[in-house]
């Protein structure tokens, strides 16, 4: 198949377009960059020495001899992404390429405005660039568990059958997500739904669980491959945040209680999850969900799995407990479902001591590029401005940069 991997040079992304080429499908990878630029405007970086996407591709090419293509753009801008349509005619789009950190989109009024601005729009084009060019093109775009928040009933995938005063319906499952990066996601949702439903495009919204791990078959294959590995406080999600903490002796940052219940995968099943969806288009006028997670566990159950882990490497771990700095609940009922991919044959890897090992490994290797002042949490979602610019300021690294919002008419506060 032709398929246009959007958001190719993340940490999803990377995998899922090197897996799909090893494959055998033609991809293309449309980025701007801009996660990159993130971390330059945070003063931090990826654990992992990631090369240049030129280099990357080059490299593949080398190893392999299979060619990704590559396009170079803001997916908020129309005309550069009905260019890449129209050029590249994709049979499907897979759509990573948004800002996907909840605390970036909590810092202040300026970064939530560009994260929803960024996503929203990037979504809505590529809704009329589908109708427009290529209106049989199967969409698959990443949403996310968080759009669901934590209710105290069963999550269902995407959608719930009510009876309401005797009459039924089946209805899109109300979403109470927990920062304005979730609330992006579900207002893509709806746009997503309601352009299938006027227009007759396919899609299927993936509502992707916390992913984990950084190793993938492709990835393997030589350093000049190597994925990112996010471990500072505003896009490091906290299985990979846990494992830096153990290696630097750092007590591991369980925010509030730790009663916090998420779905979570290891990217090896966010790339099958991808073909899968591939393999299996949804029809024209439909919008299918799917939860995409494999197994659920609590913080204090990942900082547990951690400290249990790193004792077998001979690491002495101990787990604190932060004020939570988020607004969420820290103790709750929490049962997703999350069948419909395995019916399509997902063959999940759990949780276990190789990957563990694996996570461990990868950062005592890297030990000398982490920067322990990147772990304590400082955006705070009571707080209408943080203070991460006064951190950023004091790394030399730093390149405080606002670039992004003027690009979308607003100013950071
Ligand atoms: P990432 O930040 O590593 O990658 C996103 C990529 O998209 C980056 O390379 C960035 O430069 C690009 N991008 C962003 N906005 C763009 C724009 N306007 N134009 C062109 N390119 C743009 O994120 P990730 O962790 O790979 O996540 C990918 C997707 O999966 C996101 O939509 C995220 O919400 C979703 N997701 C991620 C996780 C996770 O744990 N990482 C979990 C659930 C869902
Ligand atoms: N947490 C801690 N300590 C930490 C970091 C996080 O206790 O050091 C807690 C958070 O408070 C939260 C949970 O761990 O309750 C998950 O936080 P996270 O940062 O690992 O993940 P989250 O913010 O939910 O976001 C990540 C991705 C996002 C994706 C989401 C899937 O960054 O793109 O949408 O996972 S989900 O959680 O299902 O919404």
């Amino acid at each position: 198949m032709k398929i246009a991997v959007l958001g190719g040079d993340g940490y999803c992304g990377w995998a899922t377009a090197l897996y799909l080429s090893k494959k055998g499908h033609e991809v293309a990878i449309v980025d701007n960059f801009v996660r990159r630029l993130w971390d330059h405007e945070l003063g931090a970086q990826t654990l992992t020495p990631i090369r240049p996407l030129s280099d990357r591709l080059s490299a593949w090419h080398r190893l392999t001899g299979l060619t990704i293509e590559s396009y170079v753009g803001d997916i908020t801008d129309y005309e550069f992404l009905s260019t890449v349509i129209k050029n590249f005619e994709p049979e499907a789009v897979v759509h990573f390429a948004e800002q996907r950190s909840a605390p970036y989109s909590m810092i202040d009024r300026g970064h939530a405005v560009f994260t929803q601005v960024n996503n929203v729009v990037g979504t809505l084009n590529l809704l009329f660039a589908l109708r427009e060019l290529q209106p049989d093109c199967h969409l698959i775009k990443l949403g996310t568990m968080g759009e669901y928040g934590t209710p105290n009933i069963d999550i269902e995938e995407g959608y719930i059958a009510i009876e309401h005063n005797g009459r039924k319906d089946v209805l899109p499952f109300p979403k109470q997500p927990g920062s304005f990066y979730h609330l992006s996601k579900v207002h893509d949702s709806h746009n997503i739904m309601f352009a299938c439903k006027i227009w007759g495009l396919r899609a299927t919204d993936l509502n992707q669980g916390v992913v984990y791990g950084t190793i993938t078959d492709e990835v393997a294959l030589d350093e000049a491959l190597i994925n990112r590995f996010d471990y500072d406080e505003v896009f490091g999600t906290v299985l990979n945040r846990f494992c830096v903490e153990a290696v630097v002796g750092h007590p591991l940052t369980v925010y509030g209680k730790g009663g916090q219940r998420r779905g979570f995968l290891d990217i090896r099943d966010t790339v099958r999850c991808i073909e899968i969806a591939c393999q299996n288009p949804a029809a024209r006028h439909e919008c299918r969900v799917y939860n995409q997670f494999t197994e659920s566990f609590s913080i204090m159950d990942i900082a547990g799995i951690v400290q249990a882990a790193a004792k077998k490497i001979n690491l002495a771990v101990e787990i604190s407990h932060l004020p939570d700095p988020r607004v969420e609940a820290e103790d709750h009922y929490y049962n997703a479902k999350h069948s419909k991919l395995i019916d399509l044959g997902l063959q999940p890897h759990l949780l276990s001591d190789a990957m563990l090992d694996s996570l461990l490994k990868v950062a005592v290797k890297y030990r000398d590029r982490i920067d322990t002042s990147l772990i304590l949490p400082s955006v705070n979602w009571r707080n209408a401005r943080n203070n991460y610019r006064e951190r950023a300021k004091s790394s030399p690294s730093a390149k405080p940069s606002a670039s992004q919002m003027k690009k979308v008419g607003v100013s950071s506060d």
